[in-house]
């Protein structure tokens, strides 16, 4: 061996040596965990639904599968034009109904007629899924896919295996030839009563095709991704956390089952931490998605130009779902023109410049923060790796700790009203009960809370203090906080 050889064989033995000697071991993750796909969709935190199709051109929100495709031919469509409203507004993701209930397709099917290729919008050469897909990718955005699998005007709905294989080949359609799909939402609404057709969904199938062309897509509905939150407000419950139990309700994944059971989670416990009791029950990653229109209705309704939802609506609905461990997925419904209407984007931007006023001053940032326990006092989990504003690093106690304080000295006395804290959910969804607290010659507390996951936001009546503190008492594993920021809200 050369000499040179020799020294670097040592220097790197020696360096190894030494990296091990300071290096802490970060907490082991609590299961179960986020996916790589799934942790990536939770911080896109604010995307947006387009509703459009025949619907928009009859007035209704649930077409009949009998419309013509002839009404469909919007005047001025740009999607260029929808990408700039979401970008605008800061949102990272459009969903786009490619095929609602009436069966009728935004792109060229081969598998039916009822499509684009019937009507005169681009004189039945248009492909509306290709144009909003490329638009996404050059303007930066994911782009997501809903296709409805009730379906009123194809003929096999009803005869399971023949619609089955149908809605296959549309899926697989779908899946190949608009470059990456983020997310899949499979609705499962289906309204034909009694004497109408029964269709079974052969979901699993569905999956497969999904997990075979697109493996990094998300599936939403009763699927294994991402649960819907139960219902169409935009709001998620005050405790809502990303580990649920698996029931066999979710097993089954039927028709049905999502609205009344597991993932509706009506009953108390389904979001609470006794439900998560370790000794009863199997866990799954499955965090919610909340979705609302900005408009009453899904689909574009002129005489919805004066109903869209109000800034302060908005605000209360974006803090009650990505400010309580959801994403949020508004629908933003394109009018007959094929454009998102003026009174939608300006309230949009609105939101927008809320958001940012609210957010660009962290009065927490680079606090001083002591904590009543640092792991392995180590420096990588510090305190203040909770107030870097960092999404990369974070604080951590050691395993045996149940109850922690992390303390911040503002420096002066500061105004607050808005409080933000983070778990590192990487390594699972671990606190359950904590409390907010200010300095007043004693401790007071001024918000609480039984879950954090991704993001927690509290609002609060504005506090004066120089220094608060984030009292953890309940905790599944050992407590990480990635980030613990405050804020003061402007005024409407
Ligand atoms: C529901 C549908 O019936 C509505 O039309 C809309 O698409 C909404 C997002 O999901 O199930």
């Amino acid at each position: 061996m050369s000499l040179y050889r020799f020294l670097f064989r040592f220097f790197v033995l020696y360096m190894w040596i030494g990296i091990s000697a300071f290096a802490a071991e970060a907490p082991k993750p609590l299961f179960p965990i986020p996916s790589q796909a799934q942790l990536a969709w939770q911080e896109l935190e604010y995307i947006a639904f387009a509703h459009f199709g025949v619907n928009t051109f009859t007035n209704r929100e649930w077409g009949n599968g009998n419309e013509d495709p002839a009404i469909f031919n919007p005047t001025e469509f740009d999607a260029k034009q929808w990408v700039q409203v979401l970008n605008d507004a800061g949102m990272k993701m459009l969903i786009l109904t490619a095929k609602h209930h009436d069966g009728f397709c935004l792109w060229p099917s081969q598998y039916t007629d009822h499509s684009v290729k019937k009507s005169p919008w681009r004189n039945g050469k248009g492909d509306m899924v290709r144009e909003v897909a490329d638009a996404c990718r050059e303007g930066g955005l994911k782009f997501g896919v809903y296709l409805s699998p009730w379906d009123r005007n194809q003929p096999s709905y009803g005869n399971s295996p023949v619609y089955n294989q149908f809605f296959r080949n549309q899926l697989m359609e779908l899946l190949t030839n608009y470059g990456e799909i983020t997310e899949v939402w499979f609705d499962g609404a289906c309204g034909e009563g009694p004497n109408g057709k029964r269709q079974v969904y052969d979901w699993d199938s569905y999956y497969t095709v999904v997990r075979r062309l697109q493996p990094q897509a998300l599936i939403f509905g009763c699927g294994p991704d991402i649960r819907w939150v139960g219902n169409e407000s935009g709001v998620a419950r005050e405790t809502e956390w990303s580990v649920q139990v698996v029931t066999p309700e979710i097993r089954k994944r039927q028709w049905g089952e999502h609205q009344n059971g597991f993932v509706n989670g009506k009953g108390a416990d389904f979001a609470h931490r006794t439900a998560i009791n370790p000794k009863k029950h199997e866990f799954m990653w499955y965090p919610a998605e909340c979705d609302v229109s900005i408009r009453p209705g899904w689909f574009y309704h002129p005489d919805q130009d004066d109903k869209v939802k109000s800034l302060e609506h908005l605000v209360d609905i974006y803090f009650k779902s990505v400010g309580r461990n959801g994403v949020l997925l508004l629908n933003l419904p394109p009018d007959k023109r094929g454009l998102i209407h003026e009174n939608d984007a300006q309230r949009l931007r609105e939101l927008r410049a809320f958001l940012d006023e609210t957010f660009k001053t962290d009065l927490a940032l680079d606090a001083t923060a002591t904590a009543s326990n640092g792991r392995d006092n180590h420096p990588y989990f510090d305190p203040k790796q909770a107030v870097d504003s960092s999404r990369h690093t974070y604080w951590a106690t050691d395993d045996s700790v149940t109850n922690a304080v992390l303390e911040l000295h503002l420096g002066d006395v500061k105004q607050f009203n808005c409080c933000l804290l983070q778990e590192p959910i990487a390594l699972g969804q671990r606190v359950y009960e904590y409390s907010l607290q200010y300095w007043v010659g004693g401790w007071q507390k001024f918000a609480r809370g039984t879950t954090i996951g991704y993001k927690r936001l509290h609002r609060f009546p504005d506090v004066k203090a120089a220094r608060v503190r984030l009292v953890i008492s309940g905790t599944r594993a050992c407590p990480a906080i990635q980030n613990f920021g405050l804020f003061q809200m402007p005024e409407f």
